[in-house]
């Protein structure tokens, strides 16, 4: 494989319309912020990856703080782990987490697509790993705000998207018996074995989740993801212990030393980490190590192209997180199939920009 030099990025905020709106309990949002990133390196090669942090105006500091990485390493080798060390010790001093280990994340996708692209392999194969159908859940809506009557319809076109075999339900409404009508029309608008993922994004404390999820304990539910804050690992140990019903976590987890203290809590029984957080292409692979040893399912979070390459190479690969979100500005976004994402056979992660769309989106806040 010919080797990289970093050589400058090109970093463009755009900010583009959902389909359907969110409103998750954390947020509520129209249009879906975007960073893209353009690694060129001196031999031609150009790797790209996008991140996606909620809140538009967090893209006012993404930008230059992705600049900053790169202007310090310029000339080096594009080597994603000795990257890593270099964004990541620079930034003891302000702290690892938050904004810091997104602008790492973000350029670490994208040196990893450059890597991929000089190699001429998808990014799967060269992480040791060959191209195969990844089985995705649909997580485009489903909302706790969608009034009851709805849930179903909406159920039914989100399996119909992809003849998804799963889908993300957000609950935590007024009234268990709210909830439980939420499932049961899932259900009968789709099938009595569709996979339920049900997330309360947090909305929960301790006693209310205690509460809550025993009432939806015996629904068959595939698992209750973040009932409480996402840092009270005691809490979610507790919940483990009394319920049935797998517990999931990791969204928010930054960085693998994060995700091991989680595992070292027994906070979850699945594991779900976000691209953008537990540190791109090099903290997800760590990661899965650590999952695969402690025999612990991994599943996605956001990012779909890059985090369907990662779980062709996972040990303890569970569920794909499938959203839409990003296809307003790629040339070819993803297939689905028979509710599962297919890897496109093309060198990179196979992300290009339409630019076009690019253009008209580009976010000048
Ligand atoms: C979520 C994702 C993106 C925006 C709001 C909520 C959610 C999930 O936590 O897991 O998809
Ligand atoms: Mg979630």
């Amino acid at each position: 494989m010919p080797s990289l030099t970093i050589r400058s990025v090109t970093v463009r905020p755009v900010l583009v319309p959902l389909k359907r709106p969110i409103a998750a309990k954390v947020g509520a949002f129209t249009d879906w912020p975007l960073v893209l990133i353009d690694l060129e390196t001196e031999e031609g090669v150009t790797g790209s990856a996008y991140l996606e942090p909620y809140v538009a105006k967090s893209m006012r500091y993404l930008k230059p703080a992705i600049e900053d990485l790169v202007e310090m390493q310029k000339g080096r080798p594009v080597a994603p782990a000795d990257m890593f060390a270099a964004g990541i010790g620079s930034l003891h001093l302000v702290g690892r987490g938050g904004m810091s280990m997104i602008a790492v994340a973000g350029l670490d996708m994208a040196a990893w697509d450059a890597l991929a692209k000089a190699a001429g392999l998808p990014l799967a194969r060269l992480l040791g790993a060959e191209l195969r159908p990844v089985r995705a859940y649909n997580s485009n809506a489903l909302w706790p705000v969608s009034p009851l009557e709805r849930v179903g319809e909406e159920a039914a076109e989100l399996a119909a998207e992809g003849d998804f075999k799963g889908l993300k339900l957000r609950l935590g409404r007024e009234f268990a018996q709210d909830d439980i009508d939420a499932i049961a029309a899932c259900r009968e608008a789709t099938s009595p074995h569709i996979h339920l993922m049900v997330d309360f994004n947090q909305g929960l404390s301790r006693a209310e989740a205690l509460e809550r999820c025993h009432a939806l304990d015996d629904q068959g539910l595939t698992w209750f993801e973040e009932p409480i804050v996402y840092d009270d690992y005691a809490g979610f140990a507790q919940l483990r212990r009394e319920l049935k019903t797998p517990l999931q976590i990791g969204e928010n987890l930054y960085g693998p030393r994060e995700l091991l203290q989680a595992v070292e809590a027994r906070a979850a029984d699945y594991l779900m980490p976000d691209l953008m957080r537990i540190g791109g292409v090099t903290g997800w692979m760590r990661s899965a190590a650590i999952c695969g040893a402690a025999n612990i399912p991994m599943s996605t979070h956001l990012y779909p192209e890059f985090s369907a390459h990662l779980m062709c190479a996972t040990e303890s690969a569970h569920w794909l997180e499938w959203q839409d979100w990003a296809d307003p500005i790629l040339q070819q976004p993803f297939d689905v199939k028979g509710g599962d994402l297919i890897v496109p056979d093309r060198p990179g992660a196979g992300i290009d920009w339409d630019e076009a769309a690019v253009e008209r989106y580009l976010w000048r806040g």
